[in-house]
């Protein structure tokens, strides 16, 4: 169980370890500056209808109540300690997962963490201004339930760097507060972390594409030989879920409003009735889609044979695949740019992890757009929301010089000047979509125009539920 009469409520026996403790102690009131000055701009004196972690088992999440946001009890949570755990893959697979840092790993380990922890303040620095125009009271507590759950994700990494890595541990804890989403100075560490989330069907797709990314990074650190880090993210996975179910129910609703109006009025123009078009949508999705696929890194990457040998990070589910989890003899096919064509060439599985992984996601990214494809279907309009082509768009990897079509196809600076505007968000549609972005909607119950009602509310609550009380 948690333990909350502590300063720093955590799972950990935190009060065994006074240096440590001390430590984060110190830690805490400048994360708590940092909340003020680059968290949910104004919302000190809000009550917010948040569910709070009792415990880290499956039923730990059924406690909810109001909370004022700098008053959430961010804490240490991790996954319970799996008697007997070994290091699943790699050339220490079956030895007894790592309880301390090996010396040999510390700098590898300390940079994944270290990025990892890096996006979480980065995502909450982006959505910082979107509570003035939320499109309801459901949605405002969405957006401040996911980030006070990322700014725990900074404090699960924080503990970590705290804990395992002295003092290169702490400093790189202090700067986890110093870079800052789009700073020219100090920027975020992984692109995607440095673009701006400036609108609500940014946020949508972003919560669906970019937080999936997240899923997929954090499944695979789950993996780890570094048992603490591990069971850290094994926990954070839990929460990962919801945000990811606010994007693909975001998103679905958008559609879902779309298509009413379509059916309603006989028309394709949506926007002279105050509504998102369905080829906005495609090019959002285009572009949320591709920026986080550059999450992954390069499709051939040593660093992520050398993670997977040594232990560190393994693919998802690694310990459900049926293979030798070694992957010393094994090929991947992964497609590269030859000769201004797009081919597929076999090479080593250790090297093509990030690939691997990458393909595991977009998999999972196209469950979601079945989905919104049904509300279409439903509605009997004729269009099909589509993921581009993984080489489309892409600033990271093989294709980083490359044009390339949503369908794949390799296409001349000129052909991709010419239909960029076509593909991916132009200042206008982005203009159009901020323009529908109002004063927030807070009447219980009421929704902003292009989006339609929830199916359920959360815990069960009824329609009308008072979400956000405004002090
Ligand atoms: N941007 O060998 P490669 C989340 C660099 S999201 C800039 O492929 P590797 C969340 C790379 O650093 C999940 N630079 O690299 C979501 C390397 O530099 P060096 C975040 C990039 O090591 C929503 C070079 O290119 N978690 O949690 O395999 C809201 C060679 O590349 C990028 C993680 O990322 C890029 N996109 O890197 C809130 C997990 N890609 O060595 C939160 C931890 C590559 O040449 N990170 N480079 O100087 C990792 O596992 C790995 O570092 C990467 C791939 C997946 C980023
Ligand atoms: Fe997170
Ligand atoms: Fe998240
Ligand atoms: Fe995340």
């Amino acid at each position: 169980a948690i333990d909350y009469s502590e300063r720093i409520p955590n799972n950990v026996e935190l009060s065994s370890d006074r240096r440590l403790q001390r430590a984060l102690e110190a830690w805490q009131p400048r994360f708590l500056d940092w909340w003020k000055d680059l968290g949910p701009e104004g919302t000190s004196a809000y009550d917010v209808y948040l569910r709070t972690a009792i415990s880290t088992d499956a039923n730990g999440w059924a406690n909810f109540g109001y909370v004022k946001m700098p008053e959430y009890r961010w804490g240490i949570f991790l996954a319970d300690r799996e008697a007997d755990r070994v290091i699943p893959f790699g050339d220490n697979k079956g030895a007894a997962a790592w309880q301390e840092v090996p010396g040999e790993h510390r700098s590898t380990l300390r940079r994944l963490i270290v990025t990892q922890g890096d996006t979480e303040p980065a995502s909450v620095e982006q959505q910082r201004l979107l509570g003035r125009t939320a499109p309801s009271l459901y949605d405002l507590r969405n957006l401040f339930q996911i980030n006070v759950e990322e700014g725990r994700h900074l404090w699960a990494m924080v503990y970590l760097l705290h804990a395992y890595f002295g003092r290169d541990g702490r400093e790189e804890a202090e700067a986890m507060l110093e870079r800052h989403s789009g700073d020219p100075d100090k920027p975020r560490i992984l692109g995607a972390f440095n673009e701006q989330t400036p609108d609500w069907l940014s946020f949508f797709m972003f919560t669906y594409f970019t937080d999936r990314d997240g899923k997929y990074q954090l499944a695979s650190l789950a993996e780890s030989g570094f048992d603490p880090l591990s069971r850290t993210c094994r926990f954070m996975l839990t929460e990962e879920a919801h945000h990811m179910f606010v994007g693909e129910t975001g998103v679905g609703r958008i559609v879902q409003r779309t298509c009413e109006l379509m059916r309603e009025h006989k028309t394709d123009d949506v926007r002279a009735l105050g509504a998102i078009d369905l080829a906005t949508l495609q090019k959002y999705l285009n572009f949320h889609f591709s920026v986080s696929l550059d999450l992954f890194g390069q499709e051939a990457s040593t660093n992520a044979a050398n993670y997977y040998t040594a232990g560190v990070k393994g693919r998802f589910l690694e310990t459900k695949i049926a293979d030798d989890h070694k992957l010393t003899d094994a090929t991947y096919d992964i497609l590269g740019l030859q000769d201004g064509a797009l081919v597929s060439r076999a090479v080593p599985a250790l090297s093509a992890l990030n690939e691997r992984l990458r393909q595991d996601y977009i998999d999972d990214c196209a469950r979601g757009v079945l989905r919104w494809n049904k509300v279409i279907e439903r509605a009997g309009i004729p269009f099909e929301l589509k993921l581009p082509h993984r080489a489309f768009n892409r600033r990271i990897g093989a294709f980083a010089d490359a044009r390339v079509s949503p369908e794949g196809k390799v296409v001349s600076e000129a052909d991709w000047a010419a239909n960029a505007g076509m593909w991916l968000p132009t200042d206008e549609d982005r203009a159009y979509v901020r323009s529908l972005m109002g004063a927030a909607v807070i009447e219980p119950g009421k929704y902003a125009h292009w989006i339609a009602p929830p199916a359920r509310g959360i815990n069960n609550q009824p329609a009308d539920f008072q979400y956000v009380r405004f002090n």
